[in-house]
């Protein structure tokens, strides 16, 4: 039993890696779903897409989220009826927040809703999302406190981060399955996530640090900053403005509490004493996930027996 702590395009890329090396089943990712919001009346979860669709091969891999070849139809008459349309929402994409919208008006809880998506679209990954309660991800700016997704695409993560907060944190639940699947684990993984908006509102779901803390399975995570820079998206500024250091050290202050392994990249291989000094394990190796390959190689590494 392998258990993956994801966010959006990285975790879905280094899903399809564990994937090649292990059996698809054994494997359960628990997803943030602190980027949800409701836009044109439908609830979206962007991280929950972005996985399920990468795994059932349907993403659109340029972009990393949307549904390969997909039309924005609906999107263009939204745009002449007024509506919004800084999101872009394809097509089929609509698709699947329709019928998740519709079935949580029914009183379907999100984590029955993802397993029967992940299934309608041959997906053997067990995927969770992290609450079935909403937890908005809000990023607190010199121009006041946005969602993230109106702080990330809509103004192109440009206004200064004083901080996040997670809304209504600490009255959510871990969905059914996340805490027992953690507590069951025979290593868990960190995806190379944004530590603060993808693996952070995990993080601070009631019972899931304590969690992590209980188990005896090796937690391995694989550092999303290389050379100093995020692989893709904001964490730069998100790291600074929560006191971390941009860079994998960063990333192990950010998870020194729980984390055995941490993997870096071979451009950072000069940072392992860093890393070690906070009682981490630091693996050097390719980390850049840019062919099948390369994704299978990172799982191996990910999941050799580390402690
Ligand atoms: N990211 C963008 O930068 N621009 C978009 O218009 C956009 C649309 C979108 C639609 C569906 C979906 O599942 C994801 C989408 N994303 C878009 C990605 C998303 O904003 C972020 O990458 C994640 O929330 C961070 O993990």
């Amino acid at each position: 039993m392998i258990v993956t702590l994801a966010g959006g395009v990285g975790a879905a890329r280094f899903l399809e890696g564990l994937v090649q090396v292990a059996p698809p089943d054994s494997i359960t990712a628990i997803v943030n779903t602190g980027d949800d919001f409701i836009l044109h009346g439908l609830h979206i979860s962007p991280d929950l897409d972005i996985v399920i669709c990468t795994l059932a091969d349907e993403i659109d891999r340029e972009q990393g989220w949307g549904i390969a070849g997909d039309t924005t139809e609906c999107l263009t008459w939204l745009g002449r009826l007024g509506a919004p349309t800084w999101f872009k929402l394809g097509d089929r994409d609509l698709a699947l927040h329709i019928h998740r919208t519709a079935l949580l008006g029914q009183g379907i809880a999100l984590s029955e809703i993802t397993d029967r998506i992940r299934q309608a679209l041959g997906v053997s990954v067990r995927v969770l999302p992290m609450s079935d309660q909403p937890v908005p991800t809000h990023v607190i700016t010199a121009e006041g406190d946005m969602h993230f997704e109106e702080y990330f695409v809509r103004r192109r993560a440009a206004d200064e981060v004083r901080g996040v907060r997670f809304a209504g944190i600490e009255q959510a639940l871990p969905a059914p399955g996340v805490l027992s699947a953690i507590a069951e684990a025979e290593v868990i993984l960190v995806a190379p996530s944004n530590p603060i908006v993808s693996i952070g509102p995990i993080l601070a779901l009631p019972g899931v640090r304590e969690a992590l803390h209980a188990t005896r399975a090796p937690i391995v995570a694989v550092s999303p900053i290389v050379g100093g820079a995020p692989i893709k998206g904001p964490a730069a500024p998100l790291m600074r403005a929560s006191g971390l250091e941009v860079s994998a050290t960063g990333i192990a202050q950010a998870y020194r509490d729980f984390l055995d392994v941490l993997i870096i990249d071979e451009q950072d291989a000069e940072l392992k004493p860093a890393v070690e000094a906070l009682g981490i394990r630091a693996i050097v190796t390719d980390t850049i996930m840019s062919s099948m390959e390369k994704k299978a190689h990172l799982a191996r590494v990910a999941l050799r027996r580390h402690v």
